[in-house]
Parts: C-alpha cells; sequence; structure tokens
C-alpha cells in the first residue's frame, strides 16, 4: 500500500484581494428630519411618532448592526473539482504528487483556475487559493487526455456564499459547448485545453474541525486486493477520522468494488462512506452514500478507470467498519443492449445484480416471430436515487417504448407491445447508482396471451393453481377475483376467498376489510381493550391506562408509563411498565431509561425479502442468523439460530440421543454460520465447534413441550454482513394472529423427500391457538405457537427442526418467534406447524446464556 498525504500537490495562493465587498447594500439609517417634522402636532400624537420613530430606529439600528455583524462573518468554503485537459497526455509520473511532471503540470492548472475566477468578479475577489490532488487518463479515445482533481478555498463574506456557490456553478456551461463557445479554452495562459470543469462545495460533512486524521491511499486495483476500515476485523474504526482510498485501473478499464461486510453506525450524520466516480469527492460524481448496515449487495463499478472511496466517522459509538476487494473489469469486455430475437429470453442491466456503473447507456431491440406481440417482465427493478421522485424519470430510467420507468418497481411489472418489435433503453446519469433490473421478454400471440396459464391484469401469466388460492399472485390481485370460496374459506366482498381462520385476526386480509367487520365484541363508539374489556373509544390515546393492561394507550405516538405492569406490557430496565406494544429496538427509545432501545445490534438484515407462493430460494445473506447443525462426518441434521456472537438456539429434540447417535454431546456437532449452499461453503462460512449444549430440563420427549436448547460455540465468530443475531423478543412481546412469519432452513422441500441444498425460505402467517389446538387434536401447549398456511403446501419440514421462526418487527428488525419443534407431516391441509414459543423462554435464555 502507498500512502500519500491529503495536502499533496501544489498548493497555489494568489494575491489576497482584502478589501470588504464594496457592493454591498446596508439597510439605510432612520431619517431623523422627519420625525422633526411632526413636532408642532398635538402632543400625543407626538408622543406616539416618537415611539414609533423610536422603535424603527431601534429595530434599523439592529438590522445594521446585524449586518454589519455578519459583514464581518467569513466562511472559508472549500470547492472539489476536476478539469478535462485535452492537450496533454497522462503520464506515469503524474501519479506522483512529488514528481517534477506533477508539478509543471499541477502549476499549469492552478493557472488555469486563477484566469478561469478571474472571471467573474465574486470568484476573482474571494478566491484564496486551490491544490491539485490527483490526475487520471482522460476519456478521449486513444487514451489521450488529462483529468485534474482539485481543491478551490474562497474566503468569502457570509452575505456572499451563495453569489460564490452561483458563480461556480455556472462554471459548468453544457457538455460539449465549452471548446465550440471557447469559454474555457484560455488561450492567454496558452498550455492548457480544458474541455470542461465540474465542481461542487465539498461535503460539509468532511470539513470538520474535529477530524484526528486524514488521510489519502492510492491502490492499483489491476492486482486484486481489498481495502478495509482501519482495525477491521479485530476492532472498531477510529472516531472522528476523515479516509480516502484513490482506486486506478489500467485504462480502457473500470474500478470494480465489492463490499463482503458493511458495518457502521445507522446514523450517515456521523459514520458514512461515500463512494464517487471520480478521484476526488465531487458531489456531481456520487455513485453511493451508505451508512448502518448495509441493505443491498454492495457492488460498485466505475464509469471510467478511477473511483474514489471515503469514509468518514465522528466522536460517537463505533462499529466494526467495512471491507470491500477491488478489481478491475475491461470496458469493452461487456457490452450491453443489443438485437433479441426468438420466442423468449432475458437481459439485465450492466452488471446486475451488482450496482450498474454511472454514465451508461445500452439499448435493446427486442424482435419476436411474425404474428406475435412482445411482453417484458422485469422480475427486479430498483433504479432508486435519494430525493428522485418524479415520475418523469429524469435522472436514471428504462425506457420501454418511450414510456420512462424508474425508482422501484414492483416485481413482476409487466410492458407489452402492439407489434412485433420494442425497444427496452437503460440510461444511468453522472451520479447515483442502484441495482438496476433484470427482465425477461416473451413473445405471445395477442389473442391468447397466456397459453395454459392464467392471465391477470397486468398481463402477468401464472400457473392456473394459483388462482383463488388466497394468495395475490398477480401481483394487482386479479387472481383471487371472482373466485368459488370453498367450506373452509369465507367470502369477502370484493369476491375473493381467504381461510374463514383469518376472520377478526386484525389483518386486512380481504383487500376491502370485509374480514375484519363485525368482529368486535364491544359496542358501537368502544375500544375493546386486549384483556376483553369495553371502554369508550375518544379514551383511546389520552394518555391514561383505562383499559388497565395499556392497551388503549398501545398504538399511539406517545409511550404512556404506566401505574402498574401487566401480561401485555413492556418492562423497562428501571422496572416501570410502558403502554407501547412492541417497543423493543424499534428505533425509538421510548422507557424514560430509553432501556427499550439497549442491545438491538440484532435483526437487521442485508437484503430486503421478496412476496413468495410456497417455498422458495432465499438470498446468500437474507437470513444471517440461519445456522446449520452438522454432526461430525454426517451432514446437516438441524437449525439453529444465531443469539450473539457466542451462543446459538436450537430444538431440545435435536439434541437428544438416538441409539449410537449421541446428539446430546457438543463434541458430535458443528455449526456452520454464514452458509448458503449445503454443498458449498464460501468464504463466508464460519466452521465452529460446540462447547456445550444446554436442553432445556424440562423437555417433553413425548408432547415435545418446552422443545429448546442452547448451544455454546467453542469461541467468539465475527459477525458480518452474512452472521448476525436475530432479536430475541421480551416475554410481552405480542406476534398476533394473522402476523406474517418466515420460516427457513434445509430442511426436506416436501414430507418424506430430499433435503434441500439452497437455503429455502417461505411466508407463513401466526395462527390462532385455539383454532391450531382444535385441529391438532389439543396437543398444543402454551409454550407452543402455531403458523403455517392452513390451505397447505407451505410448511417447515425434517431437518428445518431447530431453526427460526422469524417475524419483521416495525422497524425491519426480525425477532425469532419461534423454533421449529414439529407437525403432522409436512405442508398439509389444515396441520400447521408448531413451534417453541420463544418468548415464553426469555429469561431462560438469559439465565443460562447471559444473552
Ligand atoms: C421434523 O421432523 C419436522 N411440519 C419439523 C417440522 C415439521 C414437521 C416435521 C412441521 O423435523
Amino acid at each position: 500500500m502507498d500512502m500519500d498525504l491529503m495536502d499533496s500537490g501544489n498548493k497555489f495562493s494568489p494575491r489576497q484581494g482584502g478589501d470588504l465587498d464594496a457592493a454591498l447594500q446596508f439597510l439605510p439609517a432612520s431619517d431623523s428630519k422627519q420625525v422633526e417634522k411632526h413636532r408642532h402636532k398635538k402632543l400625543w400624537v407626538g408622543v406616539g411618532l416618537v415611539a414609533a420613530a423610536g422603535a424603527l430606529a431601534l429595530i434599523t439600528g439592529l438590522l445594521v448592526w446585524h449586518f454589519n455583524l455578519r459583514q464581518d462573518v467569513r466562511v472559508n468554503k472549500v470547492y472539489i473539482g476536476s478539469m478535462e485537459i485535452s492537450n496533454q497526455r497522462f503520464l506515469p509520473a503524474h501519479e506522483d504528487p512529488s514528481s517534477v511532471e506533477f508539478k509543471n503540470l499541477a502549476t499549469l492548472v492552478n493557472q488555469q483556475l486563477k484566469l478561469l475566477y478571474s472571471k467573474n468578479s465574486d470568484l476573482a475577489k474571494y478566491f484564496s487559493g486551490s491544490t491539485v490532488h490527483a490526475f487520471s487518463e482522460g476519456d478521449g479515445s486513444g487514451g489521450d487526455g488529462v483529468v485534474a482533481y482539485y481543491q478551490s478555498e474562497f474566503d468569502i463574506p457570509a452575505l456572499r456564499e451563495s453569489a460564490v456557490d452561483e458563480a461556480m456553478d455556472s462554471l459548468e456551461p453544457a457538455e460539449g459547448q465549452q471548446g465550440r463557445q471557447g469559454r474555457l479554452v484560455l488561450r492567454p495562459s496558452g498550455a492548457l485545453n480544458v474541455n470542461s470543469v465540474t465542481s461542487a462545495a465539498l461535503d460539509p460533512r468532511m470539513t470538520r474541525s474535529t477530524f484526528m486524521a486524514r488521510k489519502s491511499f492510492t491502490r492499483h486495483v489491476r492486482e486484486e486486493g481489498s481495502v478495509s476500515s482501519p482495525g477491521f476485523p479485530d476492532s472498531s474504526y477510529p472516531p472522528n477520522t476523515f479516509l480516502q482510498w484513490r482506486l486506478r485501473a489500467d485504462p480502457g478499464h473500470r474500478v470494480r468494488l465489492d463490499f463482503d461486510t458493511f458495518i457502521l453506525e445507522d446514523d450517515c450524520s456521523h459514520d458514512f462512506v461515500k463512494i464517487y466516480d471520480s478521484l476526488a469527492p465531487i458531489e456531481q460524481r456520487v455513485m453511493a452514500e451508505k451508512c448502518g448496515y448495509s441493505h443491498d449487495p454492495l457492488s460498485f463499478l466505475s464509469s471510467g478507470n478511477v473511483m474514489l472511496l471515503t469514509l468518514v466517522t465522528s466522536e460517537n459509538r463505533s462499529f466494526p467498519g467495512f471491507r470491500a476487494s477491488y478489481s478491475q473489469v475491461p470496458v469493452t469486455g461487456r457490452k450491453c443492449g443489443g438485437k433479441l430475437s426468438g420466442l423468449k429470453g432475458s437481459f439485465s442491466s450492466p452488471f446486475f445484480p451488482s450496482n450498474y456503473p454511472p454514465q451508461t447507456t445500452c439499448v435493446w431491440d427486442i424482435q419476436v416471430p411474425e404474428g406475435n406481440f412482445v411482453k417484458v417482465q422485469f422480475t427486479k427493478f430498483s433504479l432508486s436515487e435519494p430525493g428522485q421522485y418524479s415520475n418523469r424519470c429524469p435522472k436514471d430510467y428504462v425506457e420501454v417504448n418511450g414510456q420512462r420507468l424508474c425508482g422501484g418497481q414492483p416485481d413482476s411489472t409487466v410492458r407489452s407491445s402492439r407489434g412485433t418489435t420494442m425497444r427496452v433503453k437503460f440510461h444511468s446519469d453522472s451520479s447515483y447508482v442502484d441495482q438496476g433490473f433484470t427482465a425477461e421478454f416473451e413473445a405471445f400471440v395477442p389473442t391468447n396471451p397466456c397459453p395454459g396459464r392464467f392471465q391477470c391484469l397486468n398481463n402477468l401469466c401464472i400457473n392456473n393453481t394459483l388462482k383463488c388460492d388466497g394468495w395475490n399472485d398477480c401481483g394487482d390481485g386479479s387472481d383471487e377475483d371472482k373466485c368459488k370460496c370453498e367450506a373452509s374459506q369465507m367470502r369477502c366482498n370484493n369476491g375473493r376467498c381467504k381461510p374463514k381462520f383469518w376472520k377478526c385476526d386484525g389483518v386486512d386480509d380481504c383487500g376491502d376489510n370485509t374480514d375484519e367487520e363485525d368482529c368486535e365484541k364491544c359496542r358501537a363508539g368502544e375500544f375493546s381493550c386486549r384483556n376483553g374489556r369495553c371502554i369508550a373509544e375518544r379514551l383511546k390515546c389520552n394518555g391514561k391506562d383505562d383499559c388497565n393492561d395499556g392497551s388503549d394507550e398501545a398504538e399511539c405516538k406517545k409511550s404512556v408509563v404506566l401505574q402498574q405492569c401487566s401480561q401485555f406490557t413492556y418492562r423497562c430496565r428501571s422496572g416501570r411498565c410502558i403502554s407501547k406494544l412492541n417497543p423493543e429496538c424499534d428505533g425509538q427509545p421510548d422507557c424514560e431509561d430509553g432501556s427499550d432501545e439497549d442491545g438491538c445490534e440484532c435483526g437487521s438484515r442485508p437484503y430486503r425479502s421478496s412476496r413468495i407462493v410456497g417455498g422458495q430460494m432465499s438470498r446468500e445473506g437474507e437470513w444471517p442468523w440461519q445456522v446449520s447443525l452438522h454432526m461430525r462426518g454426517g451432514g446437516h441434521v438441524c437449525g439453529a439460530s444465531v443469539l450473539s456472537n457466542q451462543w446459538l438456539l436450537t430444538a431440545a429434540h435435536c439434541v437428544q440421543d438416538d441409539g449410537d447417535k449421541k446428539y446430546s454431546q457438543a463434541d458430535q456437532w458443528e455449526a456452520l454460520l454464514g452458509l448458503h449452499i449445503q454443498s458449498q461453503t464460501s468464504q463466508w462460512t464460519v466452521r465452529k465447534n460446540v462447547k456445550r449444549i444446554i436442553a432445556h430440563a424440562a423437555y417433553n420427549a413425548d408432547t415435545y413441550n418446552n422443545d429448546i436448547a442452547l448451544m455454546e460455540l467453542d469461541g467468539a465468530v465475527t459477525l458480518n454482513q452474512k452472521i448476525w443475531p436475530i432479536c430475541l423478543p421480551t416475554p410481552t412481546h405480542a406476534f398476533p394472529v394473522g402476523q406474517v412469519a418466515w420460516i427457513t432452513g434445509w430442511g426436506a422441500t416436501r414430507e418424506g423427500g430430499f433435503a434441500a441444498n439452497i437455503l429455502q425460505k417461505a411466508e407463513v402467517r401466526i395462527i390462532n391457538s385455539t383454532v391450531c389446538n382444535s385441529l391438532m387434536q389439543d396437543q398444543i401447549t402454551d409454550k407452543m405457537l402455531c403458523a403455517g398456511v392452513l390451505k397447505g403446501g407451505v410448511d417447515a419440514c425434517q431437518g428445518d427442526s431447530g431453526g427460526p421462526l422469524s417475524v419483521t418487527g416495525t422497524a425491519g428488525r426480525a425477532f425469532l418467534a419461534g423454533v421449529v419443534s414439529w407437525g403432522d407431516g409436512c405442508a398439509r391441509r389444515n396441520r400447521p406447524g408448531v413451534y417453541t414459543r420463544v418468548t415464553e423462554y426469555r429469561s431462560w435464555i438469559k439465565e443460562n446464556s447471559g444473552v
């Protein structure tokens, strides 16, 4: 690694103008003559006028004082810029700020900048100096041209700050005009042909005076390697630091940067990483700003052969940081767009699922056989940019037959043509990138668009079996319209059929709320408390606990500190109880002592999950708390969940001896964390021995009551993007009936079937315990929780045992609602899966593991 100081390069300071701005206009002082004129009038009028004039004088004086003071207030403002120079050749020595070649070219650039600023009176007056930090190859064909990266400083009276901003902005005429108009081809200095100048004020968070360290590093990405935050992975990154890594690829190549771990403080005003499509932090070239725990696949590609990675940290708490590997890819290696023909095919944005590079345009011309029309279905679409909500899509977009799409589009967004051709254009501008899209095209006969399948209103085709199954498979709900309901289903007013068990579960399953009507036991105008009481509706959210269980104050703006605790209320560390439902780790401190937000480094997921019907493959890292428990030499046996860097939670029935198979012995087990594919451990997979197993002492092998066990790992694992704990719910955490939950595991994909190779996920719902008990022959205890899809087809199965039943809370964090325990077969109709109810074991877990 080579390292250069931030302040390297040639510093240039013009002669200081020094004078205050004569052009400043101040409010005039009060006019004393005017007061005199009215002296002869009646006394009261005079008194009134004198008072008014006095007040005016006072206000005016204050304003004058204020503005005079403001005039003295000066701001030192730093602008970061790049300059494209066409008549210079990039030399290897230009990478070394101490070389003569660097210094000579930097001097020319500084002269050029001074000349440029001299054309504007504000810039000329307040310019205090510029420093060239780096050079890179120009974009010109044949590798000619140089780009200079510099910073210019201005010492500006506070009142002229915006004028200077504007003047700096106007240094950027529309692309391509500069040369022709001769505005920036500043002949007098003779030396440089400037094609364009881009500059912007430096991100103010990068100018903090509290930085204890400011460092720059340069890396050539021709040789693959990695960069990481200081101390990674052994210690947290240091506070008050500004670091930047200049990444350079060979000419004609892109820089590729892949983060494998990314854990920063989740307030970007404190700590953040910013990536630029440039060698300097020019705001118009920001590709991404990230903080917190990454929720997206973090993989970036530059448009040219340079990239800048910056890390800013504040004095606040420190976090593990990041590690990213870099490499280079030839620009010509992967051409985007082109002609697509045939009956079906697929295409994606460049480098999908990595983020697409900035400044890229691709055009696909799709042609299908005569007599057909074209349909394009976007299976994934994400072209979002901070602050951009316009549906005119002025920045990054996909254009289908002339119509633009941008932002986030639902999975399975479909567009079709009325002819044999379709043109799809992808465009990214020079700032902010996203994951892009992946799409499938298909030819269809206009008279029969979905042969053998159901056609949704939005033109999507789905399997006939998915029609009227209670799930919205089309995305627009049209597969659930006009259905004939079965005996076990209720009919919604909109014609949809839903399982009767979903009636009055607090979730609008029908979409028109019919399943939630006529549910109240209380009269009209009354609120029904969770403890069964009825109170007047107006008492809800009045700051008083009228229900006596806090439930009338549970979903209000402000949580109430209650007089009494109950089975429905959250107990703060202080011992006092609050009314809010599930307040823990929801991002808002609700307890007076803030204890509801303590220990919340859990349950965040690197990926958002998508809608599913039945089980489907999960994405790598989607369930970072999922563990595979292997028997030594015998492969996967059970699942488990990560609770901390040293503790796992599983099912007690997984750790019971079975003949000569000694499942109860810790040394027989191996825990695989960060695993995605069973047959293919990756760099993420951590294999750990088990030090200790603590099965619940009251586990009953006949009834499966208390089916829970802790496993202590033989040493701590490093938590990262692929290995992360799930949040444990407090005893009063509510998982209401009807709530969506996710099951995950490598268990059998059907009853009696084979175990899965790739980690599977499936969406289920929490099922009412009374209903479950009647369906399961009275075998459900209050230590168990039922979840599933009563219609059948979705469930946990053999090999999933011990694994998590994950529920996403209000702030997006996952909570461990259950541990996969048992069932009557797998995925049978009206036979839900049975899980160990984790809320019942919170103190047992604490007592035995300390977690
Ligand atoms: C098992 O054998 C198993 N359908 C786990 C869960 C379920 C059934 C069987 C739930 O590990």
